[in-house]
């Protein structure tokens, strides 16, 4: 008998605690008693264990010789000496950052922070960024200037147990993070759950108070929100004189925002604003939340910062029982961000722009601090400058599925066929992988150890729980091999999880995400870990800023900040908005859910969700093709009518490929400051699908 093994799931930033029992083929999900989850998985939790023996699952790398031929298998040798050749040609002929590197916030600990190392001294290159831009970048960005710090939840998500009132912003946890919801219970049961969205989500339908904006126009609610908490007399005064600076700038604009005006921009009803405020405020414990739908604007750190203000104005943030959080996506989001796949960033959350942070780092990894590059592009620029005037002529991707997930995909996908090389690091062949010149499969979740860093900052321990297949490869492995043909010493990139680690606590030893004290062993033995953690006998940090926040002096910053709204706005040519997200059974590009049988059976196609009466109007019906256009392209997809969608709004699925992409119609406009591009709010027009040539 194969007996279970405790294991994390493989996808979101929950991470819930599940058990494999290894089987052959592939293993059997189990439940297991772990806080986040309490045993509860969503279908894609319990459907997981297909994706170890999914039947076109990479099992050798593949080769395309020239363009235009297909793919043919290869020894690992042949494809890595192929992949290093190149590399250094590109770079004798164009310079260091003729080659650039996309990771993802899937990755563990441990490869995003081998993945930085080895742009930053085998490659050289400046350029390099990943997925989690196009994630948690601006809620990142809002964090870091409002309190010194970013950690999605600076409290355990347990602790949202105890709430009396909690107001989600652009979150579908119920489709997202399912098994969260267990913690919004007494909120709810208590008619203090708050959802800000334009559609009736399945989030929406269990609030007692559901807000719908026009997408794009958050940031108007959030002012109209901290206009209320002021007038209406909620304003925590104590609190803002002792934690914060900054309330008299912040106000000076929010003054003007009265809740009517709001009600303008937002089309939410001035009264219904007041009674958000009224119950936000006479709670003794009460949480604001953030998501995806608030954050992913080309204003989205704006709107976040609009979001923190209110926060603070109520007294929310770094007291017991209270607080602002942002939920993290991805499975290793957090950690992703903080270990150096970001253009600007060093391991440890440092910033490469920082030359006390470059010395420490350079001394880690045993290079002089001048030879670090400087920060590079951010992930949609480096993407639109690929095989195009100074940009990358070479890109290598980990953990990532731009073709479908980034704005603006047609444009991509001709950039990345623009290069002289792409090389795809995955486990089964992807849309991008599908363009690329090489191709490494590589070994996932349950087949090899590594940390995991989930939303609440916890640092997690996956083991391996069995062998992964013949012919695959780790990515540290991967980089390791690599490294050593570009002339790195073997020993500079070692490719053992736990000796990484080791490595990456003492590159971020100092920095704000102190990872020093934390180590295989200690999670091993069952230590429940939140980072900072700064040495061996540190119990780790559950709850940051009850006492200060992260500026040097303790306070948290209100920002001044004004509502700007989408870069595209409704036209006669183009009068609907379209905003993008997520449905329960997928996750991402799809790229591993469509592959999982029971997943693809519940949601196998995309569809745009229509009010019935914009559909008419539309000369469409429900279950009719339609063609969703905008100025960037055409997506064709089933009409789905929903009554409770806003009249100007439509809804896409992302997690579908080729022509019911809708990043096909996407805006890469990009917030200023994170280079967040505007997936949730773009102009298009609606019509039948034989109507109209795309
Ligand atoms: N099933 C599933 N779960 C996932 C994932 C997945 O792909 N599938 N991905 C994981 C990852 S990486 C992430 S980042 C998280 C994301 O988790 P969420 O943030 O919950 O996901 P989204 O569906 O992108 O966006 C949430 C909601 O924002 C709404 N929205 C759209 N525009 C606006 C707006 O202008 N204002 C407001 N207030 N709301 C708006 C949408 O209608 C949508 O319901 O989910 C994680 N969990
Ligand atoms: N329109 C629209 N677009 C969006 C969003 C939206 O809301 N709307 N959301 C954005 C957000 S929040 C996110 S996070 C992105 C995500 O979008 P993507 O970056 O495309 O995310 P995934 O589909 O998770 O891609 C991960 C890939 O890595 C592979 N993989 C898994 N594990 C490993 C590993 O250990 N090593 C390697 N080498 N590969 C691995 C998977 O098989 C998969 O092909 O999409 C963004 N795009
Ligand atoms: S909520 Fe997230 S971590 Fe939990 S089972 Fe579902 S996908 Fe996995
Ligand atoms: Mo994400």
């Amino acid at each position: 008998m194969n007996t279970a093994v405790a294991a994390h799931c493989p996808y979101c930033a929950l991470q819930c605690g599940m058990t494999l029992t290894p089987r052959e083929p592939g293993a059997l999900v189990g439940p297991r008693d772990f806080p986040v989850n309490e045993g509860a998985l969503c279908q894609k939790g319990w459907t997981a264990a297909s994706l170890l023996d999914t039947p076109d699952r990479l099992r050798e790398p593949l080769v395309r010789r020239r363009r235009g031929e297909p793919l043919r298998p290869a020894g690992w040798d042949e494809a890595l000496d192929l992949v290093a050749g190149r590399i250094r040609e590109l770079q004798d002929r164009h310079g260091p950052d003729a080659v650039a590197v996309f990771g993802g916030g899937g990755l563990t600990n441990e490869k995003a922070y081998l993945l930085g190392k080895f742009a930053r001294v085998a490659l050289r290159t400046s350029q390099i960024d990943y997925n989690g831009r196009f994630c948690m970048s601006s809620a990142a960005a809002a964090g870091t200037r409002a309190f010194g710090l970013d950690r999605g939840l600076p409290f355990p998500v347990t602790d949202l147990r105890d709430a009396d009132v909690i107001m989600l912003v652009g979150a579908n946890v119920a489709e997202t993070m399912p098994p969260l919801v267990r913690h919004l219970r007494r909120a709810r049961d208590r008619g203090g759950l708050i959802v800000v969205d334009p559609r009736r989500t399945a989030t929406a339908e269990q609030a007692a108070l559901h807000l719908a904006p026009r997408p794009g126009t958050d940031l108007a609610l959030a002012l109209g929100m901290l206009h209320a908490v002021v007038a209406g007399g909620h304003l925590r005064r104590d609190y803002a004189d002792a934690r914060t600076t900054g309330l008299a700038q912040a106000w000076r604009i929010a003054a003007r925002w009265r809740p009517e005006e709001a009600e303008r921009v937002t089309g939410v009803a001035g009264a219904c604003l007041r009674d958000a405020v009224e119950l936000l405020a006479g709670a003794r414990n009460a949480y604001l939340l953030t998501g995806r739908g608030t954050e992913q604007h080309s204003s989205g750190v704006d709107t976040v910062s609009g979001w923190i203000n209110l926060a603070l104005a109520l007294g929310l943030p770094g007291r017991a029982g209270s607080g602002y959080g942002c939920l993290t996506g991805q499975g290793n989001g957090q950690g992703g961000r903080e270990h150096g796949q970001k253009a600007d960033q060093l391991p440890g959350y440092r910033r490469l722009d920082d030359e006390a942070a470059r010395r420490h780092v350079a001394a880690v990894w045993g290079v002089a601090p001048e030879e670090l590059p400087a920060a590079g592009r951010s992930a949609y620029e480096l993407l639109d400058a690929l095989g195009a005037g100074t940009g990358p002529r070479a890109l290598l991707v980990f953990g990532s599925n731009p073709v479908v997930s980034a704005p603006r995909a047609g444009h991509v996908a001709r950039r990345l066929a623009a290069l002289d090389l792409l090389v795809v690091a995955d486990t089964v062949p992807s849309e991008t992988a599908r363009l690329a010149d090489v191709v490494l499969p590589v070994t996932q979740w349950a087949e090899e150890d590594g940390t995991m860093t989930n939303l609440e900052g916890r640092v997690l321990l996956r083991r391996r729980a069995l062998s992964p297949p013949q012919g695959t490869r780790t990515d540290l492995t991967v980089l390791r091999e690599l490294a050593v043909r570009l002339g790195q010493p073997a020993s500079r990139f070692p490719d053992d999880p736990e000796e990484v680690f080791d490595e990456l606590g003492r590159a971020s030893a100092g920095g704000p995400a102190d990872y020093a004290g934390i180590s295989h062993r200690r999670l091993r033995a069952g230590e429940v870990l939140h980072w900072p953690c700064p040495d061996r006998r540190h119990p780790g940090t559950p709850r940051l800023f009850l006492d200060r926040f992260a500026h040097a002096d303790g306070r948290a910053r209100f920002v001044p900040v004004d509502h700007r709204g989408p870069a595209e706005r409704p036209d006669p040519d183009y009068p609907l908005i379209a905003t993008t997200g997520r449905i329960l059974a997928h996750y991402q590009s799809g790229a591993q859910t469509r592959r999982v049988a029971d997943l693809l059976r519940a949601a196998p196609a995309a569809y745009v969700e229509v009010h019935p009466d914009t559909a008419r109007r539309a000369g469409l019906a429900d279950g009719d093709r339609a063609r969703v256009v905008s100025r960037r392209g055409t997506v064709e997809v089933e009409v789905r009518c929903v009554p409770t969608i806003r009249l100007d709004t439509v809804f896409l699925p992302f997690h579908f490929p080729g022509d019911e992409r809708a990043n096909l119609i996407s805006n890469p406009a990009l917030d200023p400051t994170s280079g967040m591009p505007e997936f949730k709010a773009c102009a298009v027009r609606l019509a039948p699908a034989n109507g109209e040539r795309p």
